[in-house]
């Protein structure tokens, strides 16, 4: 890492995603001059979460204490200004958040965030009511995009739009039940009090820009996307989805704006409390994928894997074209054209479990046995889905031999290949029935915590047949934010984001297909998508 200089100009990248809160600040030259972060378990543990979560007993509603994202950011700035981080040169911030969650601001918030005191923390003030502060969340638990408790909402919807299709032509995804108008839809039904007491909704993103901004902070097009409620061709809300979802949501969402917008300076809590410069531009935050493609200069052909809590897959696009599977949503850097993305909540939380209970716990002994295992895993195919998988919406670990029998176990080393192998297959699957196809220069990009792993990344290059690279800052949504808190002073001068970007260093090539890999994975792709179809029919809630 270059070392911070006192003239020089940083821009700062925040990233509110499941588990943890990170930060990258880079210079002019586009260099990595600070990262930190703050893990909530381990950082955080007396909100007792597991990943960054809460589960409910049901197994379906999914939520985290909004005040320890809060807290978190408390935490973060407190540590960058311990290690002598110089707050004076930043120009411009900006960041993300965990996509579809939905944060409750409850009446008379906006007097708080407008007045913050230097003098104290931003979870003292916005806590639960005591003597000096009033408590500024209607709902202290915000629902996550793990959360699957809402397919009666789903379902109302898509009756209301007229179908599953039509909603996915208007809002770039048919309902699903993360998505963020489902969750008010039911946050409304079931808690009327709280949702007739909150004044603004926010998603993760823009709740994190209101923090440094003093004020709501818009949501960005791009995060809107994944919501149910935007229409993605005319960038406005939907009238049907908005009507067919709770009362005033108009007033209650505010006006959504491009991604690269510049919503204001920092409010003067940042400038006396740390430092920051009264002209430090907050640009909008938006979703943590879509400021991963920002991060990784996605390009049209290449294809982006996201190995994170969730994994993800995602692709530019040049035309909308939604389909009943995946969504569509506005580019973030260019709110003209499109983005796809599919999502798997059985990712990295799941290899966990996979690894503590087949490779000791550690990740070497996970990597060494895909080493020692063949490609294809002698016929041995897996699924593995610890929660309720979206794509297909399967739960439980379902294990096949050559022969497509199911068994009940295979030895530990074959269980991890399975694992991997299962995981990518998947992932390729569903991204060539969105219409994604693998051509001669087609580069898949790897971002996210596992794509440390160039083990890992060897079999989802031999999965996908194509070369794979990645970056050096494996949080890219990081990165991505303070790429586009640079780009957003520049857009209106007419400077587009790869233009910005040119200096920004190449992405790395770890991992190219073994000669056999494309005949192996061709082969097994066709028994997958058969097996999946026998996957989906087994009971489910
Ligand atoms: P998120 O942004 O969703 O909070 P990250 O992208 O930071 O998550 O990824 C965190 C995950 O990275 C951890 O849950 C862990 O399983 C995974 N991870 C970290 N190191 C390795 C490794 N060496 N091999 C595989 N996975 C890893
Ligand atoms: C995307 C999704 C997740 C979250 C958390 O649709 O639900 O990827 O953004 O990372």
């Amino acid at each position: 890492m270059a070392t911070v200089q006192s003239s020089e100009e940083v821009y700062l990248g925040f990233d509110f995603s499941t588990q943890q809160l990170k930060v990258v600040a880079i210079n002019e030259q586009l260099e990595v001059i600070h990262q930190d972060n703050v893990h909530f378990d381990s950082q955080l543990a007396h909100f007792r979460t597991d990943g960054g979560v809460h589960v409910a007993a049901d197994g379906l509603r999914v939520t985290s204490p909004v005040l320890m994202w809060v807290k978190a950011l408390d935490l973060l700035l407190d540590k960058m200004q311990k290690a002598g981080f110089d707050f004076s040169s930043v120009r411009a911030l900006s960041g993300s958040g965990q996509q579809h969650g939905s944060v409750y601001w409850k009446t008379g918030a906006s007097r708080t965030l407008e007045q913050l005191d230097p003098a104290f923390s931003l979870h003292q003030q916005l806590q639960m009511s005591c003597d000096v502060f009033q408590d500024s969340f209607s709902v202290d638990n915000s629902p996550v995009w793990m959360d699957s408790s809402t397919g009666l909402q789903c379902e109302r919807l898509q009756e209301a739009v007229g179908g599953a299709a039509r909603l996915a032509d208007i809002t770039g995804s048919r309902a699903y039940e993360r998505f963020t108008g489902n969750q008010i839809a039911k946050m409304h039904q079931e808690q009327p009090r709280n949702f007739q007491d909150t004044e603004r909704i926010s998603l993760v993103s823009s709740f994190a820009a209101s923090l440094f901004l003093g004020g709501y902070a818009a949501i960005d097009y791009s995060d809107g996307s994944g919501m149910n409620l935007l229409d993605i061709r005319t960038k406005k809300w939907s009238d049907i989805c908005l009507e067919a979802t709770a009362p005033n949501l108009d007033r209650l969402l505010g006006t959504p704006l491009p991604s690269v917008s510049v919503l204001g300076p920092v409010s003067s809590y940042w400038v006396r409390r740390f430092g920051f410069p009264d002209s430090c531009k907050v640009v909008a935050f938006t979703g943590d994928n879509p400021a991963s493609l920002a991060g990784m200069r996605l390009q049209q052909g290449d294809i982006a894997v996201s190995l994170g809590t969730s994994d993800t897959v995602f692709v530019w696009l040049q035309h909308p074209r939604p389909a009943l599977e995946g969504h569509v949503l506005v580019n973030p850097v260019d709110w003209q054209q499109f983005m796809a993305l599919l999502c798997f909540k059985n990712g990295s939380l799941t290899r966990e479990r996979v690894r503590n209970r087949c490779a000791e716990g550690s990740w070497e002994v996970f990597s060494a046995a895909l080493r020692e295992t063949p490609l294809g895993n002698d016929g041995y195919i897996g699924f593995f889905f610890d929660v309720l998988e979206i794509m297909p919406r399967a739960v439980g670990i379902h294990l096949f031999d050559a022969d497509n029998n199911k068994v009940s176990t295979v030895s530990a080393q074959a269980e991890v290949r399975a694992l991997v192998e299962g995981q990518f297959l998947s992932r390729r699957l569903h991204a060539e029935l969105l219409g994604y196809s693998i051509i001669p220069g087609s580069r898949v990009l790897a971002t996210g915590g596992a794509s440390c792993n160039k083990d890992i990344l060897q079999v989802l290059s031999d999965v996908f047949n194509a070369p794979v690279y990645t970056i050096d800052v494996s949080n890219s949504a990081c990165l991505g934010s303070a790429y586009r808190a640079m780009h957003g002073l520049l857009d209106k001068s007419g400077v587009s984001f790869f233009d910005v970007l040119k200096k920004a260093p190449e992405a790395r090539l770890v991992a190219t297909p073994q000669p056999t890999a494309q005949q192996v994975y061709n082969h097994m792709l066709k028994r997958f998508a058969q097996l999946e179809k026998r996957v989906l029919q087994e009971p489910h809630p």
